[in-house]
């Protein structure tokens, strides 16, 4: 709940009239200005901003226990209800929610809309943050509201790094900071992070930084046969057990200062990653290198009006691609062509403007509007042998801009009942520049794409519109409707060649097929019914239930289908139509799809038991099924039922805790793609964190049992071997999840 402040004169309304541009060029300014100015602030309401009963916050202290399991931010959302992960690099997973993943959720990192720079997906929003750095974790899975949403069709997740903390009235300067560091058994994974922050009563500066390293891990059994990595790589060995191309090494560094007065409040976060290697068991590429510098300013402001949020912010990511430790690196008959680099120059250019009036006790208004430029280029240079002697573009001067603008309206009846009703509209324009292949051989499809007319116009419109009832204290029901597009990306509208060697690079979803692009592409829209019924003592705090149903009808919805009837190069052969032990070729379309599904989540307080402390369980069932409407296939990733129980005991400076996690088997399988089948398992995680005043110890087991298990979202394993090429990898392997690690984690606050 965030009180509302009101100045006693209201007279600066001006500042809602002020083109929007010049508001965010001016911040700086007119917050110093406003200081002399600012009237006595009374707190004149206390009302809360419009908190869905399906949104749902990782608590702090569960942040701060699973940094010691994962250098992977997607990770830490994974006890929320309707969240699993698709399987990709280390620090890179996917979240899905509702069985919609990646691109269409809406993902924001400290406000940012970050996109991902790569035809394999490897540097998504969450990968753009350490899980030491974690502040906070919303997620919004049933209807989103609009003011949070945009360009998707499911769940926002919002992340945020460390609220800026100031020095406190009369304490005059603030130094604090923390380190930390972890050992993970699986992997040998090492890492550590420092923050440090220096504030007065105005002012708060604070560093983060944090590196985290892993060596391959390791399976609870057997997968594949032991050996070497790649003919041309006879002495690194990978053992049978052992995921081969799962290492990584990650560094991140952020700044952030912050200004404030009793209304205003400017922030300034400059952000470093560099990434060195991540290896991907999933694709036929690895990340050789993630360079991104992030640029965000942000700006809160209390006035008699309301309340206005701005911000601007600019990321630039270079990431490059070619063949890490476990796959071969030298091509060619003679073995003379070193490797295929693949590069990526990303930049995200983004302003946001927010405005919150509380209208009357009843009502209140939120508009805004955001702005996004965002620019790609996908290049290939020239190695050798059928890779020469050109540059092959994969998409050259790619553009995708976003301009919207929307307005929210909520109004509390009375204490019962509460609506709100959100509009938002949304243009998108996508284009690509002429491309080229490595040499003649592709002209026939470079030549096709360079002659269409590739700019696109998208104009969008979302609309929710939710209702709570809230009956007495001990229950609150919510439902609603959303109706949200999302346009397509670039990978899926422009990437043009049908080589199979090309195909196989562009790959969003790690199940080792080739992709083409569709320029013909729409957007996809879907139609989405949600409840939720929250049930729970008066004080929220002893015990509580929640069940959310729901159900997506996807327009549109952007899905593959094989490809045939090529000739000369490409891989869409007839063959392809119907191989089904094989990877194979698809081309993006529309087809149409439905989600249905449901997740149930719960908590109670066994009490406390005399000397062994206080006991709370906790639960969470999910489930979603998916499936393409167009040709009834099942669509592709969708995690069975599934279930965690977690028993919490809690003993003076102890933390102690038992985590069963059961999956379901596959066995509802994406046809189109070959997607193969997993078996159910069951893994029993334990944990433990003591905490003195200073120092915070966190031990834990994970896979306690050393089970082996493939998830069912981790994808197919190309993780080995000649993986440029399309039949030398083996078809069918899986990737398997971690086998027994144990960690420790020592943090020591100053
Ligand atoms: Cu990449």
């Amino acid at each position: 709940m965030k009180p509302v402040l009101r100045t006693g004169a209201g007279e600066r309304h001006r500042f809602a009239l002020l083109p929007l541009c010049a508001l965010l060029a001016s911040l700086p300014f007119a917050t110093l200005a406003q200081e002399a100015a600012l009237q006595p602030v009374t707190v004149k309401a206390s009302k809360a901003a419009v908190q869905p009963a399906a949104v749902s916050e990782v608590p702090a202290d569960q942040i701060e226990a699973n940094r010691t399991r994962t250098s992977d931010t997607a990770h830490l959302l994974s006890g929320l209800p309707g969240v699993s992960l698709y399987g990709a690099g280390g620090v890179s997973s996917l979240p899905s929610v509702h069985g919609l993943a990646d691109d269409r959720l809406r993902i924001q990192i400290d406000g940012m809309d970050l996109v991902s720079a790569c035809g394999n997906h490897m540097n998504p929003p969450l990968s753009y943050i350490d899980p030491s750095r974690v502040g906070k974790i919303r997620l919004f899975a049933g209807v989103t509201p609009v003011s949070v949403g945009g360009d998707s069709i499911g769940a926002t997740i919002q992340v945020e790094s460390a609220a800026p903390e100031f020095a406190a009235p009369g304490q005059g300067k603030l130094l604090k900071g923390q380190a930390g560091t972890h050992y993970r058994s699986n992997g040998d994974g090492v890492g550590l992070n420092l923050s440090a922050t220096y504030a007065t009563e105005q002012m708060s500066l604070r560093y983060d930084g944090s590196t985290a390293k892993a060596d391959d891990y390791k399976a609870g059994d057997v997968f594949k046969p032991a050996g070497a990595a790649a003919t041309d790589k006879p002495t690194r060995w990978l053992p049978g057990d052992v995921v081969g191309s799962s290492s990584y090494k990650t560094t991140n560094h952020a700044l952030a200062y912050a200004l404030r007065n009793e209304n205003h409040l400017v922030e300034m976060r400059l952000g470093l990653q560099d990434i060195p290697y991540q290896n991907y068991p999933n694709q036929r590429m690895d990340m050789t290198g993630n360079d991104s510098h992030q640029f965000n300013l942000r700006y809160q402001g209390n006035y008699a009006w309301g309340q206005l949020q701005a911000r601007a912010y600019h990321e630039k990511t270079r990431h490059s691609m070619n063949y890490g430790e476990d796959k071969q690196y030298w091509y060619g008959p003679a073995g003379n062509v070193p490797g295929m680099p693949m590069d990526t120059e990303g930049k995200t250019t983004g302003l946001r403007v927010q405005a919150e009036l509380p209208l009357s006790a009843r009502d209140t208004l939120r508009v805004g509007s955001e702005l996004q430029n965002y620019r790609l280029d996908d290049w290939w240079l020239p190695s050798g042998g059928g890779m020469a002697p050109n540059t092959f573009w994969n998409i050259r001067d790619g553009h995708r801009d976003r301009f919207d603008v929307y307005g929210e309206w909520e109004a509390r009846w009375n204490p019962q009942w509460l609506s709100q009703i959100g509009l938002r509209s949304s243009h998108v324009r996508t284009n690509s520049g002429a491309v080229q292949g490595y040499n003649n051989s592709y002209d026939m499809d470079a030549n096709a794409f360079n002659a269409k007319d590739r700019k696109r116009s998208d104009s969008n419109i979302d609309l929710t519109a939710l209702a709570r009832y809230t009956p007495n204290a001990n229950a609150s029901y919510e439902f609603g409707f959303a109706h949200k597009t999302r346009s397509p990306n670039l990978y899926e509208r422009y990437t043009w060649s049908t080589g199979g060697m090309a195909m196989r690079m562009i790959n969003l979803v790690g199940e080792g097929n080739g992709y083409v692009g569709n320029p013909d592409l729409k957007p996809e829209t879907a139609n989405t019914l949600s409840a939720t019924a929250d049930w729970h003592d008066a004080t929220g705090e002893r015990w509580g239930v929640k069940f959310t149903p729901y159900l997506t009808y996807v327009n549109n919805y952007i899905d593959a289908k094989r490809c045939g009837g090529g000739g000369g190069m490409s891989a869409c052969t007839n063959a392809n139509l119907t191989a089904s032990n094989a990877f194979v070729y698809l081309r993006y379309l529309n087809q149409d799809a439905r989600l249905h599904g449901f997740d149930l989540s719960g908590f109670t307080d066994l009490g406390k038991h005399g000397q062994w402390g206080q006991f709370t369980l906790s639960g969470v069932l999910s489930y979603v099924n998916g499936k393409n409407r167009t040709t009834g296939d099942h669509l592709y990733n969708i995690l069975p039922l599934n279930a965690r129980v977690a028993l919490t005991q809690r003993l003076g400076a102890w933390t102690t805790s038992a985590e069963l996690q059961v999956v379901d088997g596959k066995t509802r399988v994406n046809a189109e793609r070959n997607e193969l089948t997993t078996a159910g398992y069951g893994l029993v995680n334990l944990r433990a964190s003591y905490e003195w005043k200073q120092v915070r110890l966190d031990f834990g087991i994970d896979n306690l049992f050393d089970r082996f298990y493939n998830h069912p979202q981790g994808g197919a394993y190309v993780g080995q071997g000649r993986t440029m090429a399309g039949t030398a990898v083996p078809w069918g392997v899986r990737v398997p999840g971690m086998g027994r690690s144990f960690n420790v984690g020592v943090t020591v606050k100053f």
